[in-house]
């Protein structure tokens, strides 16, 4: 019987977002709509992800480096032409995003300056995004992401950048798909957090991780022990905690990938702590606000945890440029707000 072999009541991203939207009356869809433009770039991007693995394999891009592969022309993205995936991934999500004909502003990490939709395309929404974040990871097959936090534009007016310099907090979604092993896409519309899998027979991501809570504390820290002359006081202290930890517990595991999207879904599944912290070389960190740490914070605190940036919640701060870093700690709850500690201690001393 049918029902015995195949799970029939798919509940696709696009279903899950109507459902959403459904508790809110007045809404006229438009969300959906943005947001399965965005799911149509990611499966774009997990395609070409996927080809440029294979293209090593059987020496399709006739170069060494197989970050460019030969476009086939899905979009009119000029035909067949050699392109880098971070330069083609953007330029599918600039496309979908504004053929979506609901945004108004978009900022790339891959653009210097933001992008205003002309008039007669407009819509309500101004999207952040890294749209292949970890790009250089590829030549080796680790898992890469797109990361994107979706704002509300400001009333009235023409778009500025006021409309997309504004705390995290105010986002109304956010973010990342993860291209790796499986293709997973993990979202919030502000109401928790749900995981949802390519299934390429059916080219649908399918609910798989329905409402993600992340462990109270977790076992894991992830960061870059490479930049530990670099650390101040009570990052050093913290990590120093992770390894000889004085109350008798066992040290934590170290995991880092050195792809944030990978980094921190493996903390929203298992639980820990994913730090970038700032350091003397890089006083702000690495990591760029509006569409890496905005997006991860925003996820983690709907999924019970939180995100800190070592003087402030990250959701709190305001961004003065759109390019601008930040240091972030973010994970468990309990696990993050040990460090809190540690740089109130230090702040104490003055
Ligand atoms: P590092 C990748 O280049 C990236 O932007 C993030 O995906 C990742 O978390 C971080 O940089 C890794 O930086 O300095 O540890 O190599």
């Amino acid at each position: 019987h049918a029902a015995d072999v195949y799970k029939t009541d798919l509940m696709t991203v696009t279903r899950h977002v109507l459902n959403e939207q459904s508790k809110y009356p007045e809404s006229r869809g438009d969300f959906s709509i943005l947001l399965s433009h965005i799911v149509l770039g990611c499966k774009f991007v997990c395609s070409a992800v996927n080809k440029a693995g294979l293209a090593k394999l059987i020496g399709l891009a006739g170069e060494t480096n197989v970050q460019a592969i030969r476009v086939t022309g899905h979009f009119d993205l000029q035909g067949e032409e050699q392109k880098k995936l971070d330069v083609l991934s953007n330029e599918v999500f600039v496309k979908a995003l504004i053929s979506s004909g609901r945004t108004s502003i978009l900022v790339s990490e891959e653009d210097e300056e933001a992008i205003f939709v002309e008039p007669s395309k407009r819509g309500r929404y101004c999207v952040v995004f890294d749209p292949l974040d970890g790009s250089s990871n590829i030549d080796c097959g680790v898992s890469i992401g797109t990361i994107f936090g979706i704002y509300i534009i400001n009333d009235g007016g023409d778009p500025t950048l006021d409309d997309v310099l504004k705390p995290g907090k105010n986002m109304v979604a956010a973010g990342y798909c993860m291209y790796g092993s499986s293709c997973t896409f993990v979202l919030s519309t502000g109401s928790g957090v749900n995981g949802f899998t390519l299934d390429p027979s059916l080219g649908e991501f399918i609910l798989t991780h329905p409402d993600i809570k992340i462990p109270n504390k977790g076992k894991i820290y992830s960061v870059n022990e490479g930049n530990a002359k670099n650390w101040d006081g009570p990052t050093a202290k913290y990590v120093e905690s992770c390894k000889f930890p004085k109350d008798g517990s066992s040290p934590k595991s170290l995991r880092y990938i050195g792809s944030m999207v990978a980094d921190v879904h493996r903390t929203l599944l298992y639980g820990g702590i994913f730090l970038y912290p700032a350091d003397k070389k890089s006083p702000s960190g690495k990591l760029r606000v509006l569409y890496e740490v905005f997006p991860m914070s925003f996820l983690m605190e709907q999924a019970g945890g939180q995100a800190f940036t070592g003087k402030q919640r990250a959701l709190d701060l305001i961004p003065e440029k759109i390019h601008e870093r930040s240091p972030i700690f973010l994970g468990s709850y309990d696990d993050v707000e040990e460090i809190k500690a540690l740089y109130a201690a230090e702040e104490k001393k003055g």
